[in-house]
């Protein structure tokens, strides 16, 4: 068989990329998705190669949280698609918008070494899948998965089994295959009844909060947030995964859950109400509940009926888009003439505006280790302000938690929904090659790099400027400190130190290793020319521990997702 007709679906698949406005393709190349890749750097995508699957797929999904824009992966068949199955699950569990072109074998053939059913996995990951059933229909299916990803947010696979790619495809790409959605791809309005009764509850209230999640955000609804909680007295906080959604705003609590300041979980705890616009109010957001305020009145905004109250218990539900409710709500108090000081004071703005880094610490550093927390603090001071900060997970994932500021949400990629170490990587790749205008910064552990160390290469290859920040501390720290109370060895989850700085240039980065604050010269010195990527292998002091990291561990959390709506 061969594919290389001009006018097969593989080479029309590749090129209806670009008619459907896509500007960068990531993918790996076999023989399988070779035709469409080509095709589409021909008609003027770019393609990025990675140097493994899981990358693919987590650079489409950084690349999406980043621009929000469709990401989009290509892969080969059977290994190439298996090799994407933990970063298809976080971009699933996250509702990244992405479309994942998979070659697949031809239909009915068994024997080929590549043949595994691919749809079963796709389906088992949670991913919307469509098997290219003819070529007749080829472009057809192309646009609705598109349209799904886009308008949907959904991780789509659309598997392109080679017998269909070699035939000619029978039709156009559908006119209607540029829509674009509206805000939230919802209407979203919200009942008026729902308004009214949690217009009384507000005005009950004296001491509120807003706890707005990644649902909020997606809905554009930060001014209509701010309007509302100014009206009604209320101080305004985010999930994780909106982080930096109101910066800038005096009353801005910053992140509520894992990250939040002892000041935040403070003035949290005092609150009379609560309302949650597009936050799920998960185990991550609540600290196991024990962060809300207890006896406080929960209102939760949802425009995803599944949403609402599957984590903490809530009072009173909305379903309605973010930005819609806000303004609805304010309207509603307006009209009764509600307006209220409530939680805000003098007092509380200067209590709030106490980030982590005006908290004391003793510092841990060493002659040969930096105490992480004296490291993150300097490094925000030195970054520019228009940076994207994309973390992997690990115990270290605190650090730029607490200290690394972000402009807005598309500057901070926390793709934990599947709590996968090895991603960070990926996703910082991605908002490098979508947000060129801001500075990326890849956070990782020391094992999470390791675990997708490949990708030091593309970044080398790549050669744009991005600073990978490596907490090196020569172990699986989250296991070290995880087990540890329990009296377990070490011995399993702690390595010999390794040189990542020489690592790193081996694939063509420069690179560097950090010990003090005075190893820090390279970076003042690289942001002037930012001339290429930039590794820095940070020796970080093993016993600085997170103290949040201690609840997280030992107060028995649920089995659910990290995934803050
Ligand atoms: C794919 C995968 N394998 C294993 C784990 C379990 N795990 C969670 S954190 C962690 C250690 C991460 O080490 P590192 O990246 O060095 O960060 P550190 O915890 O040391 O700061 C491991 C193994 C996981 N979450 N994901
Ligand atoms: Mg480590």
């Amino acid at each position: 068989m061969t594919l290389r007709s001009p006018t097969s679906v593989a080479t029309a698949v590749g090129s209806a990329l670009q008619a459907l406005g896509v500007r960068h393709v990531f993918g790996l190349v076999g023989s399988g998705n070779f035709d469409l890749a080509a095709a589409s750097h021909e008609a003027g995508v770019e393609f990025i190669a990675a140097r493994h699957e899981g990358a693919v797929v987590a650079m489409a999904d950084g690349y999406a949280r980043a621009t929000g824009e469709v990401g989009v992966a290509t892969v080969h068949q059977g290994p190439g698609f298996t090799n994407t199955l933990t970063s298809l699950v976080e971009a699933t569990k996250s509702r990244t918008p992405l479309v994942l072109l998979a070659a697949d074998t031809p239909h009915g053939d068994d024997l080929s070494n590549f043949a595994v059913d691919q749809e079963a996995m796709a389906v088992a990951t949670g991913s919307p899948t469509m098997v290219l059933a003819s070529a007749e229909s080829a472009l057809h299916d192309l646009a609705r998965a598109f349209a799904r990803a886009r308008c949907d947010r959904r991780a789509v696979t659309v598997l392109l089994p080679l017998d269909v790619q070699a035939g000619h495809p029978g039709s156009e790409l559908p006119s209607w295959s540029s829509m674009t959605p509206s805000t939230t791809g919802k209407p979203g309005h919200p009942a008026s009844a729902a308004v009214s009764r949690a217009a009384d509850l507000i005005v009950e209230s004296g001491r509120p909060v807003i706890v707005a999640g990644k649902g909020a955000f997606l809905a554009d609804a930060r001014t209509d947030l701010e309007r509302l909680a100014e009206g009604i007295g209320g101080l305004v906080g985010t999930t994780a995964l909106a982080k930096g959604l109101f910066r800038g705003d005096p009353f801005d609590l910053g992140v509520i859950g894992g990250f939040a300041t002892p000041a935040t979980v403070e003035l949290v705890k005092e609150a009379d109400l609560v309302l949650a616009f597009g936050a799920s109010l998960n185990s991550w957001t609540t600290r196991h509940g024990d962060l809300m305020p207890p006896g406080a009145p929960v209102i939760q905004v949802d425009d995803d009926v599944a949403s609402i109250g599957v984590h903490h218990p809530i009072d009173m539900a909305i379903v309605g888009d973010a930005r819609l409710t806000a303004g609805a709500l304010l309207e509603e108090l307006e009209a009764r003439g509600h307006s209220s000081p409530g939680f805000r004071s003098r007092e509380v703005e200067r209590k709030i505006a106490r980030r982590w880094r005006d908290e004391p610490y003793e510092d841990g550093s060493t002659p040969d280790h930096i105490d992480p927390r004296t490291f993150t603090i300097r490094l925000d001071e030195l970054l520019p302000a228009e940076r994207t900060v994309a973390t992997d997970s690990g115990h270290f994932v605190a650090w730029p938690g607490w200290y690394l500021d972000v402009p807005d949400p598309h500057g901070f990629i926390f793709a934990q929904a599947f709590q996968s170490i090895g991603l960070g990587l990926g996703t910082a790749i991605g908002a490098l090659v979508g947000r060129p205008d801001r500075l990326t910064v890849a956070a990782v552990g020391d094992g999470g790099l390791l675990m997708a160390c490949g990708e030091l290469e593309t970044i080398g290859r790549l050669g744009r400027p991005m600073l990978v920040v490596v907490y090196n501390d020569a172990a699986y720290g989250a296991e070290v400190h995880h087990f540890r109370p329990s009296g377990s060895t070490a011995a399993l989850v702690t390595f010999p130190d390794t040189d990542i700085a020489a690592v790193a240039r081996a694939f063509g980065c420069e690179a560097a290793t950090v010990r003090s604050l005075d190893d820090l010269g390279i970076v003042t010195e690289w942001l002037t020319r930012r001339d290429g990527p930039l590794v820095l292998d940070v020796k970080v002091e093993p016993s600085v521990v997170v103290p949040i990291l201690e609840e997280a561990f030992w107060s028995e959390p649920e089995p659910e997702q990290a995934e803050p709506e």
